[in-house]
C-alpha cells in the first residue's frame, strides 16, 4: 500500500480526491503544518518540507500533480488522457493552469498572511496577487462555455488540479470574484461523492 503525507487543505487533497476516484486505498499520515517547522524529521521524507509526499515502496514523489499522474498511470485510468489523443495537448494546458497559474498568486496570498507583520506593504502584495487571480480566473470562465469538464467530455487530472485552487477560494472565503460557470464547476466538483470523502480527511 502507498503511504500519503497530508495536511488538512495542503495540495494533498487532489491525490486523495485522485485516490477516492481510483478506489484506490492509502495509508494516510496527517503532518502538523508547515511540518519543516513543526514535524522536522518529516524532512527525511521530502527535504523541501512539502506537503504532499507519497512513498511507494522505494519510490518517494513530492509533487501532487506528478504523484496524482503516477497513481493514475499506474491503475490505468481515464483520469489520465492519452499522450495520442487529441485532446492531449488541452489536457497539459489545464492540468498545469491549476497548479502554476491558479496556485501562484493563491499560495502567495496564504504565505505573506502568515507572516507576522502587517502593514501598508503587505495590503500591496495581497491586493496584487488578488487582482492577478481575478485576471487569471478569467481564462477558465472562458473555458468553461459549454462544457461540464475541462477536456475530453469526462473527470481528468485537470479538473482535480483546477478544483482544488478553486475549493482553497471558497474555504478561505478569498475576495475575488467568480464568473457564474466557474461557481457551478466547482460546484459540481465539489460534490462529487469522491471530492466530499476526500475532503473529510482531517
Ligand atoms: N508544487 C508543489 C507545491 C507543494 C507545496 O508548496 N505545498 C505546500 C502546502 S499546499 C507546503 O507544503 N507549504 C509549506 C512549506 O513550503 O513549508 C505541489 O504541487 O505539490
Amino acid at each position: 500500500m502507498v503511504t500519503l503525507y497530508h495536511a488538512p487543505n495542503a495540495r494533498s487533497l487532489r491525490v486523495l480526491w485522485a485516490l477516492e476516484e481510483l478506489g484506490v486505498t492509502a495509508e494516510v499520515k496527517t503532518v502538523p503544518f508547515p511540518p519543516r517547522v513543526k514535524q522536522p524529521d518529516y524532512l527525511a521524507v521530502s527535504p523541501a518540507g512539502t506537503i504532499p509526499a507519497l512513498v511507494d515502496g522505494d519510490r518517494v514523489l513530492t509533487e501532487s500533480l506528478a504523484i496524482c499522474e503516477y497513481l493514475a498511470a499506474k491503475h490505468g485510468s481515464p483520469l489520465l488522457v492519452a499522450t495520442d489523443a487529441p485532446e492531449r495537448p488541452p489536457f497539459l494546458e489545464w492540468l498545469w493552469y491549476g497548479e502554476s497559474t491558479l496556485m501562484t498568486p493563491i499560495s502567495r496570498m496564504g504565505r505573506v498572511s502568515s507572516l507576522p507583520v502587517r502593514g501598508e506593504a503587505i495590503d500591496v502584495v495581497l491586493a496584487d496577487a488578488r487582482d492577478s487571480l481575478t485576471v487569471r480566473l478569467k481564462s477558465l470562465e472562458q473555458r468553461l462555455e459549454g462544457r461540464d469538464f475541462l477536456v475530453a467530455g469526462r473527470l481528468t487530472l485537470a479538473d482535480i488540479s483546477v478544483g482544488y485552487p478553486l475549493h482553497l477560494i471558497a474555504v478561505f472565503g478569498i475576495d475575488v470574484p467568480l464568473g457564474t460557470r466557474t461557481r457551478g464547476y466547482r460546484e459540481h466538483l465539489r460534490t462529487r461523492p469522491a471530492f466530499v470523502r476526500a475532503a473529510a480527511i482531517k
